[in-house]
């Protein structure tokens, strides 16, 4: 489910979302992030992993509607899962971080331009899981 500011538009996977309105919770969240991170967000794309095989492939957040060095926070909730980032172009360079519930990530300027991330499958017996990232829809 994508939430955010009335005003923007996002595109992603093909799909053109308007954003739902900010539930109280995820508006507090949000605050609590930006307080942290001392980023700006006007969007929050929120994921449910319901068990292991729920996962998210190779990608990078670089959507033109990101702008040109999108800064993204993330959120993770519930069932503790890998995410593994890979060089665009530097053979053999990762790194794999297990996203506890609790934790924020924050993917900073160079991130999406340079990396690949991904929350792989797991044949693994787990939980569910939330994610939120909170992005900046330019
Ligand atoms: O669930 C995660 O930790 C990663 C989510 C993700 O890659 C994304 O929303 O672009």
């Amino acid at each position: 489910a994508w939430y955010g500011d009335p005003n923007i538009s996002y595109s992603y996977s093909g799909i053109a979302a308007k954003p739902k309105n900010w539930t109280p919770l995820l508006q507090n969240i949000k605050i609590l992030v930006e307080q942290r991170t001392g980023e700006i967000f006007n969007g929050v794309l929120v994921n449910r992993y319901r068990n292991g095989q729920d996962s998210v492939s190779w990608h990078s957040d670089d959507e033109s509607s990101l702008g040109p060095d999108p800064i993204i926070a993330s959120l993770s909730f519930g069932q503790s899962r890998y995410f593994q980032l890979k060089h665009k172009r530097k053979e053999g360079e990762k790194y794999q971080l297990e996203l506890e519930h609790g934790s924020l990530l924050l993917m900073k300027s160079g991130v999406q331009k340079n990396w690949l991330h991904q929350a792989p499958k797991t044949r693994r017996e787990v939980a569910e899981r939330i994610n939120l990232t909170f992005r900046r829809i330019m």
